[in-house]
């Protein structure tokens, strides 16, 4: 079951049927238990007829009053990516030790008005010279902490200022256009480990970069990266928790205006957005 935020309002798609749900988008969020609601509110919408057609171009991005965290280094080659970009930062040996740490790191990413949805445009920084997508199975979290669900999420991040000096982090990180989200949220627990994300960034029609990895390789259990946000921190809305990327493109990759991001995660959808110019 996939819920999606529409220009319609919210509507819930089930074995290739769609129906139209009176449900607010943050009013799932805060129940007690949003994939019940959903899966009643579906009931009712199906026994009363209330189908709804599901077009690409009515899609918005999967969000509300939702804050968007995200988890870093928490694949073996983002370790090693951030190790190399860093070289000549003071400290160096950072990334290795927070990839060991009990405590992940995690860091504010984004909120509605600084996130795109399926198809919009994506940003890279005036002020950065190298510049990555970075793709990332993303949870949606309730209120009271539970992940209800999961969609695709692009932790756009500018390589150059993050590898400068750690400080700069939320620069690197944190921008308008900076953070895509969608298509929509598949209901249910995270994936199991086979599932595989696939990037592939498309320049002038050709494949500029193309790259997989899957579930297996993440460090970190999801829930436990979700019980480390919520330590001493209440999210009203809900939340949505980037899980880090294990796809980095080489040193001499970087993203161009016009470049096409497709990113897909199995079972759960393809996210394609351009990045503007
Ligand atoms: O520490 C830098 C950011 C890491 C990150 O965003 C990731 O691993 O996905
Ligand atoms: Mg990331």
């Amino acid at each position: 079951m996939k819920l999606f935020r529409t220009r319609a309002g919210v509507i819930v798609e089930e074995a290739k049927r769609a129906f139209s749900l009176p449900l607010e988008w943050d009013e799932i969020f805060r129940a007690a238990d949003p994939g019940a609601l959903v899966r009643e509110a579906t009931a009712r919408a199906a026994r009363e007829g209330r189908t709804a057609s599901l077009t690409a171009e009515a899609l918005l991005a999967p969000i509300g009053a939702q804050e968007v965290w995200a988890a870093g280094v928490t694949y073996f080659r983002s370790r090693d990516a951030r190790m190399e970009e860093s070289k000549s930062a003071a400290g160096g040996d950072f990334y290795a030790r927070v990839y060991e740490a009990d405590r992940p790191e995690l860091f504010f990413k984004s909120t509605a008005h600084r996130a795109v949805g399926p198809g919009g445009q994506v940003r890279l920084r005036a002020d950065a010279t190298w510049n990555v997508p970075e793709p990332e199975l993303t949870l949606a979290v309730s209120a009271a902490g539970q992940i209800f669900g999961v969609t695709i999420g692009n932790d756009m991040s500018s390589r150059d200022i993050e590898g400068d000096n750690p400080l700069y982090l939320p620069q690197a990180k944190v921008y308008d256009g900076s953070c895509a989200l969608g298509p929509g949220i598949l209901l249910g627990d995270a994936p199991g480990p086979g599932t595989a994300i696939r990037l592939e960034i498309v320049r002038g029609g050709r494949a500029a970069f193309a790259g997989e990895t899957t579930l297996a390789q993440l460090k970190r259990k999801p829930a436990e990266l979700v019980s480390w946000l919520f330590r001493d921190q209440s999210f009203p809305n809900g939340a949505f928790l980037m899980t880090g990327t294990g796809i980095v493109p080489g040193a001499d990759f970087t993203l161009a205006a016009g470049d096409e991001i497709r990113i897909e995660i199995d079972g759960v959808g393809r996210l394609a957005n351009t990045v503007a110019s």
